[in-house]
């Protein structure tokens, strides 16, 4: 790295604080407007800084690393999924690829659990009928949801935000179900209380309600594609919160229609920020609660990610292997 102060260029509006460090730390060229930088802005970036902090909105295609110039030489991306960074292409160009992990576990969670009760307890679809000023008064079989206790919980993908998904779920007196590429160890599983499930399709038609929380890689596109859909039964409803590109949208809406599925809550769709027609109509009639990418976003966690950020492109500069190096094996 240069002894100057690196040219580190951010692609949207991160936090005040936050800006204001990165202009002391680093020749920062922020964003003032917040909009997404076109393609060729990027190339351009690309060429010119040493460092580039995109975020989810940010394509950072192999066409845009064959651009990088010789002195781009970090990646530090703003948030925990790289799935907008070719990132073995980053690599093979000795271009160092970092993340935020852990500092939107619990947020992201915390939505997670929202969704489920949303969708099984119907709490949009009555604030909708109160927001219309259409409430015609309390009857005992009216706007009735389904109990969230004592129902089975499958959770695909049991990371951080899985682990800390499976935490509050046990709270709520659910029993926990999960897939994960590999099994966790017997004392953790014993503290969360979960059953491990080698075959997802074996879990898929076992569960009520069924949360995503696996990254979006090659191997994860479609990971719940029509098939295993159909595995789920009738009465269960499905929660996304990782990315769309995991589940086969199509056939989620199908599904859905033909009330194959009772309901889904969606934070993240698979053609974002675009969001199906079928699925707006499905919300409508208090099918699906549908949430525009919110997961992890409290004013602390976008605090805490862009510490993250400035720790990692601080550490690199200064020589060190940053804390959140995204490696080939978690791709
Ligand atoms: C962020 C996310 O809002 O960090 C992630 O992987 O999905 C989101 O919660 C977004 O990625 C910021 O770039």
């Amino acid at each position: 790295m240069p002894k100057r102060k690196p040219v580190v260029v951010v692609t949207r509006r991160l936090p005040e604080v936050i800006e204001t460090r990165m202009r002391e730390l680093f020749d920062a060229r922020l964003n003032e407007n917040d909009k997404p930088p076109t393609h060729e802005e990027l190339a351009e970036a690309m060429r010119t800084a040493d460092v580039l902090v995109p975020t989810i909105t940010d394509r950072i295609d192999a066409s845009l690393i064959a651009q990088a110039g010789e002195q781009m030489k970090l990646i530090a991306n703003f948030g925990n999924g790289v799935d907008n960074i070719d990132v073995a292409s980053a690599l093979r160009r000795s271009i160092t690829v970092t993340n935020t992990p852990g500092v939107l576990t619990e947020d992201t969670a915390d939505m997670t659990m929202a969704l489920i009760l949303a969708v099984a307890r119907r709490i949009v679809e009555g604030a909708n009928v109160i927001g219309a000023g259409s409430w015609g008064g309390w009857s005992p079989t009216w706007m009735l949801g389904r109990r969230i206790t004592g129902k089975r919980l499958g959770i695909v993908g049991m990371g951080r935000i899985g682990q800390a998904l499976a935490r509050r779920a046990n709270a709520f007196g659910l029993s926990i179900h999960y897939h994960n590429r590999r099994r966790l160890p017997a004392e953790i599983e014993e503290q969360l209380e979960a059953t491990y499930w080698e075959s997802l399709d074996q879990m898929l038609a076992r569960v009520d309600i069924l949360s995503i929380h696996c990254p979006h890689t090659p191997a994860t596109y479609h990971l719940l594609s029509a098939r295993r859909l159909k595995q789920l039964r009738p009465h269960a409803i499905l929660v996304n919160t990782a990315r769309g590109e995991i589940v086969d949208e199509n056939e989620l809406v199908r599904m859905l229609e033909s009330d194959e599925l009772a309901g889904a809550g969606l934070d993240v769709f698979e053609h974002e920020p675009a969001v199906s027609p079928k699925l707006l109509k499905l919300a409508q009639a208090g099918k699906v609660t549908l949430l525009p990418h919110m997961g992890s976003a409290t004013i602390e966690g976008r605090i805490d990610m862009g510490e993250k950020v400035i720790v990692n492109i601080k550490t690199f500069i200064d020589g060190h292997r940053p804390p959140d190096r995204v490696l080939p094996s978690m791709l």
